[in-house]
């Protein structure tokens, strides 16, 4: 979708804008559904990136201390758990650059995927930058989705993070789409970007093609140390209509109510689900950060009259459309 059709929608007066987000969700979505997805940080925090938002960054004093990675029956526990409490999805996340095959660290991340990969949940992982070889071996083990957000417009990536630059972003979004995996791409809202650098971000993720599997819309959390420590919160029509215009550009992903629950009341999140959000994580703490409480998620869903989503662990990534070019990963990448 272009940046004129998403600006169009965005500036709709509310209510015709949920219209038509809830039309297009109808359409594509009438089961009543919102996947639980379960988050574990297997490895936290020492990161040697500088993303201003992130706790996890060894740049600053967040409070967050560095960690090894989690041992596999810690691991496999873990998403035992997430499983009994009606989880469909297990993410695996990492505070790593990115990963290299060969590497022992690689290695044991392989081997983890596969013991996940048989408890019938589908299987994501966020590991930071992959190559063609990374994404191919990922797919072999039994990932189904790789989460790597491009998290605001090009234009304001630079004032975010300096250690990696979008290009590299959309290069390994690149690399899991050709290995076959599904890609959950999104970004945060509230690190000073302006409404049209969200709608840049959301042009780029309407392009991929194919289009992303998930979209995960985060709201900042704003971490004590990091730069974005005072950051305001984000308004919560703003992030409805980001969530509205997300679901009329992207109909057939599942668009995640990501970071920042904690701050939204039951009814702006019921709002956020009527305009077309059908995703949350789902458990106490996401990676560093609070969460929901279980208990009280299940509550939300049983007043809503909503179901958890059942999971598709042979979950292939959509395929390409023909008719239209590649998308901008594939077309920028050298
Ligand atoms: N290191 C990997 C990477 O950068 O892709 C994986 C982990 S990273 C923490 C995953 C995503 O979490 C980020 O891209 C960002 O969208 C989100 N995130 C991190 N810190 C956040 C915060 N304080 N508030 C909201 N979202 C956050
Ligand atoms: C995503 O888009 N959000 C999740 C997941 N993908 C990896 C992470 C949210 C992190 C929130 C801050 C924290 O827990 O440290
Ligand atoms: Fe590292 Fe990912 Fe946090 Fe950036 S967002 S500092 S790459 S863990």
């Amino acid at each position: 979708m272009t940046y004129a059709e998403l600006h169009r929608l965005y500036h709709l007066p509310f209510f015709e804008l949920i219209e038509q987000s809830r039309a297009v969700h109808q359409a594509h979505w009438p089961e009543r559904e919102v996947q639980l997805c379960t988050l574990l940080s297997i490895k936290t925090g020492g990161c040697s990136e500088d993303c201003s938002y992130c706790a996890q960054s060894a740049r600053y004093s967040s409070g967050v201390k560095a960690e090894k990675l989690m041992e596999k029956a810690d691991i496999l526990a873990r998403a035992h758990a997430a499983r009994d409490s009606g989880s469909t999805r297990f993410c695996m996340g990492a505070a790593w650059r990115g990963v290299r095959l060969g590497t022992d660290r690689f290695e044991k991340v392989i081997d983890i995927v596969k013991d996940v990969s048989q408890l019938g949940m589908e299987v994501c992982v966020t590991l930071g930058e992959l190559g063609p070889l990374e994404a191919a071996a990922l797919k072999e083990a039994g990932v189904t989705a790789y989460n790597h957000n491009l998290d605001t417009s090009p234009e304001h990536y630079p004032n975010i993070v300096t250690t990696h630059t979008f290009q590299d972003r959309l290069n390994t979004i690149r690399h899991a789409q050709d290995a076959g995996l599904s890609v959950c791409c999104g970004g945060i809202l509230g690190l000073g970007e302006t409404i049209d650098d969200r709608l840049h971000l959301l042009e780029i993720l309407s392009g991929f093609n194919p289009q992303p599997e998930s979209v995960p819309i985060n709201s900042l959390m704003p971490m004590p140390g990091t730069p974005l420590a005072e950051n305001g919160g984000v308004d919560v029509f703003d992030l409805v209509r980001m969530i509205a215009v997300a679901r009329i550009a992207i109909p057939r992903a599942k668009v995640r109510l990501s970071a920042g629950r904690t701050r939204l009341s039951r009814e702006a999140q019921a709002l956020a689900m009527f305009a077309g959000a059908n995703s949350i994580f789902y458990g106490d703490k996401l990676l560093t950060a609070a969460n929901p409480a279980v208990a009280e998620d299940q509550r939300l869903l049983r007043d809503l009259g909503l179901l958890p989503q059942e999971p598709n662990p042979a979950l292939a990534a959509p395929p390409a459309c023909a008719e239209r070019p590649c998308s901008p990963a594939m077309a920028e990448a050298p």
